[in-house]
């Protein structure tokens, strides 16, 4: 095993810069770096996308953990990114009332779609993570996640066996222009999101997620980038094609030119 993530290591050594894997501490740490459409940075994600997705999926499979760390590791609260506090009224509404209106749509292609509450998932299963969240910007950060196993969910739905992508549909807008608002979304396929680290995570560092990390709840995919952990998560809709959604692409970022494996 220790000699297969030798040579998954030296494949991606060039990918990782961009994942910033093992090398950075703080939150701040190659700020200023990648930031930008550097040419540079371009190279390093196309290449870490190439060959994290055909490496990571053929010499170490589908459920190999990314790394644990200590509470000693956690050395500063969550940087927060993105959207940080949503002005959507259905999203001030919900969180007006502490969430206990919320419930979290499960659709597509199950047999038993679901409506479930904060409470109704806090009294699920659970797992405790400590994990480090590494942004496409080049920051960063470990934190404690606490929620229910994405697996959980899909087998309470009983998803079908046509298909193939879970979708996560987001509260908060995250562009308005002229030809409209355009909400945050993400997707990731079944093997990801049966991976044993992938939670619906409703927890941070001992505490109610908080609102700027994505309150009630925002999904952890640990052997990804930051950018595929949807926040503010309305609903998951499991499909076997992402063409129909936003520009196609699989996600917000994914439509705007960043890979849809975001590997690290
Ligand atoms: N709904 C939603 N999810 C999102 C974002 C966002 O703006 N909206 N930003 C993404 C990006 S780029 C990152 S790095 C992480 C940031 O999570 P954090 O706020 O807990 O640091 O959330 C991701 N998920
Ligand atoms: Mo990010």
């Amino acid at each position: 095993m220790s000699k297969i993530v030798m040579n998954r290591r030296k494949l991606l050594t060039i990918g990782s810069v961009a994942g910033s894997s093992a090398l950075l501490s703080g939150c701040d740490a190659f700020d200023g770096m990648l930031k930008g459409n550097s040419p540079v940075r371009n190279f390093m994600e196309s290449t870490a996308n190439g060959l994290s997705f055909r490496v990571q999926r053929l010499l170490i499979g589908g459920h190999a953990l990314a790394q644990e760390f200590t509470e000693a590791d956690i050395r500063q609260p969550m940087r927060p990114n993105g959207i940080t506090q949503p002005e959507d009224d259905t999203y001030k509404a919900l969180s007006g009332s502490n969430f206990a209106d919320y419930r979290l749509q499960v659709s597509g292609l199950v047999q038993k779609p679901l409506a479930l509450s904060l409470t109704e998932l806090m009294a699920m299963p659970s797992r405790t993570q400590i994990t480090r969240h590494d942004c496409v910007e080049g920051w960063s950060c470990i934190a404690k996640w606490t929620g229910v196993p994405l697996s959980h969910v899909l087998d309470l739905a009983v998803v079908k066996s046509d298909a193939r992508y879970i979708v996560f549909h987001c509260l908060d807008t995250i562009e308005r222009s002229l030809s409209g608002e355009v909400k945050y979304y993400e997707s990731i396929d079944l093997v990801d999101a049966r991976h044993p680290q992938t939670i619906l995570a409703y927890g941070m560092n001992d505490e109610r997620l908080p609102v700027a990390n994505g309150a009630p709840l925002r999904v952890r995919v640990e052997r990804q980038l930051g950018y595929k952990m949807a926040k503010y998560i309305r609903a998951i809709e499991i499909v076997n094609d992402l063409s129909q959604f936003g520009a196609g692409k699989g996600g917000y970022w994914e439509d705007r030119g960043y890979e849809w494996y975001a590997g690290i």
